[in-house]
């Protein structure tokens, strides 16, 4: 029976290790490409609200002819101002790996961005712990805060199928 429980631990490990693998890449307007979109700022946006993205996700841009790719800050992002790029790419195609949080690209060349080759991006941390904040809105609360508590982080796949598997291979162990 000693087998068998070596068995499950191998798979476990065969497990963890896909999930915590599983960064994803993505083609940035899949067909439509890098480019001054011909539906406006809604391109992008529709197509990054179609995937959710995990810290370590790779964007792949791919353009041709005069494009650039430039991240900005929020507020850049939203003026369109090309003025102060935190990063800027020139050659196609450009891998960009994801950081948690958000992410905010712009094309910089003549008015691309006004027309929507715009891009923002909210990438979720990986294995992020899942300790809510404390409960401020208790029902015997003296504060009646009524603050909307922040939305729970994603369970982890890797924190749930080691769980699973280790739950079997203890279950079996007792019972040998
Ligand atoms: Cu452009």
């Amino acid at each position: 029976m000693a087998s068998l429980v070596a068995v499950i631990v191998v798979i476990a490990a065969a497990l963890v290790q896909a999930a915590a693998a599983a960064a994803k890449t993505y083609i940035v307007g899949d067909s439509l490409g890098w480019k001054v979109p011909p539906g406006g700022v809604v391109a992008y946006s529709d197509w990054a609200s179609q995937h959710k993205f995990m810290a370590g996700d790779i964007l792949v841009f791919n353009f041709t002819g005069g494009h650039t790719l430039a991240t900005v800050s929020m507020d850049d992002f939203d003026a369109c101002n090309t003025d102060h790029a935190i990063t800027l790419e020139l050659n196609s195609p450009i891998n960009y790996t994801l950081d948690s949080g958000n992410t905010y690209f712009i094309c910089l060349v003549d008015d691309h961005c006004v027309q929507g080759q715009q891009l923002a991006v909210t990438a979720s941390a990986i294995g992020s712990p899942t300790i809510s904040p404390a409960p401020r809105s208790s029902p015997d609360g003296p504060s009646g805060n009524n603050t909307p508590l922040p939305p729970p982080q994603p369970s982890s796949a890797i924190r749930v199928i080691t769980t699973f598997v280790i739950s079997i291979a203890l279950v079996i162990t007792n019972f040998c």
